[in-house]
């Protein structure tokens, strides 16, 4: 039995056996949750992600700036790295679509969730925190966020006892109580 958690706070200061991270393709960093996670965390995060994007395959995707990003971890999908310095043994960096108002891009949000708790699973971890992925500089709404968030974790199956979402302002606290758990 999973039991959701709301905790209005900052996720780098969460004990946890894995936090999540709201990365970007490149998974060398950025800002939000991101920055946050390496700054707390040291440069052990960035060592591991570094050697984890060598084995990645090359994307055609390219930053906001127009430059390549190479080698990246496509959209929807998540990997562990060590948690440096945080209070966890794992980060789990999963990659959030960026909201788009033409195309439906809730399958992909979904999967961050179920991606995550897949890699959890496989590291057998029991508590998990994540944040609001795609809800910040990724521009999704934060209704919409958090009722994909809450209604995709409730649908996965996983040995993970207690998943928190870690909400940073009132707002996004607000959107998560309301979803039904
Ligand atoms: N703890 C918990 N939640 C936080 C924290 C924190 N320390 N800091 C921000 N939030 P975002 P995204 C909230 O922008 O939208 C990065 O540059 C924030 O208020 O971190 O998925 C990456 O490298 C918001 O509600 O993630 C990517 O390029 C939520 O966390 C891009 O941003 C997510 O905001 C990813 O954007």
């Amino acid at each position: 039995m999973t039991t959701i958690t709301l905790v209005r706070g900052d996720i780098t200061e969460q004990s946890v056996d894995a936090i999540v991270n709201a990365a970007n393709s490149s998974l060398l960093g950025g800002g939000g949750v991101d920055g946050a996670i390496h700054r707390r965390g040291g440069p052990a995060i960035l060592a591991d992600c570094r050697k984890l994007r060598a084995s990645l395959p090359h994307s055609r995707l390219r930053s906001s700036g127009g430059t390549p990003i190479g080698k990246g971890l496509p959209t929807g999908q998540a990997v562990a790295t060590t948690a440096g310095e945080l209070d966890a043994r794992w980060v789990i960096h999963t990659v959030g679509p960026v909201y788009s108002q033409s195309l439906d891009r809730s399958a992909l949000l979904a999967s961050c969730y179920r991606e995550s708790l897949r890699v959890a699973d496989e590291l057998g971890a029991r508590t998990i925190a994540f944040p609001a992925i795609s809800a910040g500089i990724y521009g999704w709404p934060m209704d919409d966020a958090a009722r994909i968030a809450v209604q995709t974790v409730r649908a996965t199956e996983t040995s993970v006892d207690e998943v928190r979402f870690v909400l940073f302002d009132e707002r996004a606290y607000e959107a998560f109580a309301r979803q039904p758990r």
